[in-house]
């Protein structure tokens, strides 16, 4: 089907064909999106952009007057910095809380399997799951790979609660660092701890202390990074493969016209793999072939999609800001979703079309929708019957309506850590080297979301471009990820946009410049590498020429992410600004103080070259730090950008 043409109002609002097209369609048929929504919410309420309102108690809600005029406290007493500062600590707790529960839902799934209870799971990397067991200490001589898998999860499941002194996988941070956490009393206890104690510390006359408040909310991201996300990152390795290179495809030019179209929304592989699995059943199959379907077609959507994606090479329907517009194509029979950044509108949007969209986690309901309370106890049976239903529902579809937009773009995925070790012969040696030498300056974790404050898409493809183009090797995950893809940036003949040297280095090793590292919690990985490369140069995650940036964030989880990256010793570049700003006493500490204390801070700056400089600059000091070979980043290019610069400092707002 022929491109439908983008107007004037859909090119702003995202630059990609695909949602383009979709919105002009949408708008055509006076179907509301996050756009519209987003238009009639403006404008949003100052005084909670800036963290300056609180409903933590029935005394208030109060509100601080940012220009000193009005109340500069609330009914407690308490003042812009506690409030901000509590505001700011307990959206890490969501964010953190999000991806662990995320992860203990995988954890007791895995348990369950461990002691034979769960249908259509099983162990499929053997031997991470030993390492795994003998890294926590669980004996694994003469013992069945089941026994193992019993104690490995009981001692992981310790991890959430508080009887450990640190969380399993903290003894994998470099030890100068762990030191570092400890002087400060920022080492993860318990996940759950970490959490609950957030909330407690922001209840009413609590933490009246900002500092305090802010290093504890540093402890509860580190619970996630080095904790919940950790575990489901590794468990969900155990039980659906570690990634290795992968090549698949990506855009809305993923749906077929001829077959049962199913996205898989949310995050949790635990549902998506066997859904995957039951797709490929005969009987099932043959049912859709019944009514003149040629077969059933899973795409993925988001952080699920990007779990399928690195495992199974399953095609990518799109990001965040897809999952309205992937209804809209009309060709989709069912949407599943689990839970997270699923917009209870696609109910809505739905509606307009054959699609069902069916619920899958008892702890996320969609009034509207259809549930089926998955349990992975009978995971296989329950995932047959979800493709059933999308497959009774194609007869329904209104071909005259079904409108792809685009072809897909190939892509390349799946760089577990492992498998990055890999292509480098099995040690970091070589990745050292190069950075040494400079061929590799360094590497960014460019991450995260889509904001529709923000054209969709465009930050990440204009701040990785401008990174490969000056030899920065770029590591991506989640809706980022999806970014790049679509942009044709994670192709190993997409080495030719990068400079001289990570060319180099990518046509000799057959990879992308664009690393696509996997969904959200697989941030971990990250995490592991960086580790890894401070262990091997024998210095602390700091002191590396790394750095993250989430350019378009919208979720506490990605708040979350800053925090455990920021605490683990990589500064990070946000492009859509915190609501900290009430407070400039946070504001220094986040983009200064932070500094003298974990080695690391953030920084906002919405504009992706202006962003890239003050990376550059960052990246080109560590080398210095190191002793390697550096270089003045355009001292005429980045005059004006400065990383000295406070949070916020460059942007356009
Ligand atoms: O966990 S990148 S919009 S889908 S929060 Fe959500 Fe953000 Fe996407 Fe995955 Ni991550
Ligand atoms: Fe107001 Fe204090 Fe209650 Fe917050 S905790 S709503 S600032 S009285």
């Amino acid at each position: 089907m022929s491109a439908i043409s983008g107007n004037g109002h859909a090119r702003r609002l995202t630059i990609n064909e695909d949602a383009q097209a979709m919105i002009d369609v949408a708008r055509a048929e006076g179907i509301e999106t996050v756009w519209d929504r987003l238009a009639a919410q403006e404008p949003q309420c100052g005084y909670c952009a800036l963290g300056l309102s609180c409903r933590n108690c029935a005394m208030g809600p109060c509100r601080i007057d940012p220009f000193g005029e009005g109340p500069q406290k609330g009914v407690c007493g308490a003042g812009a910095d506690v409030i901000v500062a509590r505001n700011l600590g307990r959206t890490i707790a969501a964010g953190s809380s999000s991806h662990s529960d995320h992860g203990r839902d995988i954890l007791e799934a895995f348990r369950a399997l461990a002691h034979g209870e769960t249908t259509g799971y099983r162990i499929a990397d053997v031997d991470k799951m030993k390492r795994l067991a003998e890294e926590v200490g669980v004996a694994t001589e003469g013992r069945t790979t089941e026994e193992v898998a019993a104690d490995l999860a009981d001692v992981l499941l310790e991890d959430y609660g508080t009887r450990r002194g640190s969380l399993s996988f903290v003894a994998r941070v470099p030890e100068v660092r762990r030191a570092k956490w400890d002087s400060v009393g920022i080492t993860p206890r318990g996940v759950d701890r970490e959490n609950v104690e957030m909330l407690h510390r922001t209840h009413m006359g609590v933490d009246n202390d900002y500092v305090n408040t802010l290093l504890h909310g540093l402890r509860t991201g580190l619970s996630d990074g080095w904790g919940g996300s950790m575990i489901a990152t590794e468990l969900s390795d155990v039980m659906f493969g570690t990634p290795t290179p992968v090549m698949s495809e990506i855009n809305l030019g993923v749906l077929r016209t001829d077959q049962v179209n199913i996205a898989m929304h949310g995050h949790n592989p635990m549902l998506s793999d066997v859904v995957v699995a039951a797709a490929q059943d005969p009987e099932l199959v043959e049912l859709a072939r019944s009514f003149g379907a040629t077969g059933i077609n899973i795409v993925g959507l988001c952080c699920t999609g990007n779990e399928l994606l690195m495992r199974r090479g399953v095609p990518m329907a799109g990001n965040h800001l897809m999952q309205e517009l992937v209804l809209v194509t009309g060709a989709l029979e069912a949407m599943v979703v689990d839970y997270q950044c699923i917009m209870p509108s696609v109910v809505d949007v739905a509606k307009c079309y054959h699609t069902k969209i069916i619920s899958t986690a008892d702890k996320a309901k969609f009034t509207g929708a259809t549930h089926v309370s998955f349990d992975p106890m009978h995971g296989a049976e329950i995932a047959r019957d979800i493709v059933r239903m999308a497959v009774e529902a194609y007869p329904d579809r209104n071909h005259e309506r079904v409108r792809i937009p685009v072809k897909p773009v190939r892509m390349m995925g799946g760089f577990s850590v492992e498998a990055i070790l890999g292509a480098l012969g099995g040690t970091p040696k070589p990745l050292v080297d190069a950075i040494a030498a400079g061929t590799i300056r360094g590497a960014v974790a460019v991450v995260g979301c889509n904001n529709p404050k923000l054209p969709q898409d465009l930050e990440h493809i204009e701040l990785t471009r401008r990174l490969i183009e000056n030899d920065i090797l770029v590591l991506v995950t989640g809706c980022a990820a999806v970014a790049n893809g679509k942009a044709g940036q994670m192709l190993p003949e997409s080495a030719a946009m990068a400079g001289p040297g990570l060319r180099s280095v990518c046509e000799a090793l057959g990879i992308p410049p664009v690393l696509h590292m996997g969904s959200c919690v697989d941030n971990s990985r990250i995490m592991v590498l960086a580790a890894a490369l401070a262990d091997f140069l024998g210095v602390d995650i700091d002191q590396l020429p790394l750095a993250g940036a989430a350019p378009e964030w919208y979720s506490e989880k990605a708040v979350a992410i800053g925090a455990y990256v920021v605490a683990s010793g990589v500064t990070t570049v946000l492009g859509v600004q915190p609501p900290v700003f009430g407070s400039p006493h946070v504001v220094e500490l986040l983009a200064g103080g932070l500094d003298g204390v974990v080695g690391a801070k953030f920084a906002v700056e919405p504009d992706p070259a202006r962003a890239a400089l003050l990376i550059r600059r960052h990246i080109e000091a560590k080398r210095e730090g190191l002793g390697l070979p550096f270089v003045e980043v355009g001292a005429d290019e980045a005059a004006d950008v400065s990383t000295e610069a406070p949070l916020g400092a460059g942007s356009k707002a």
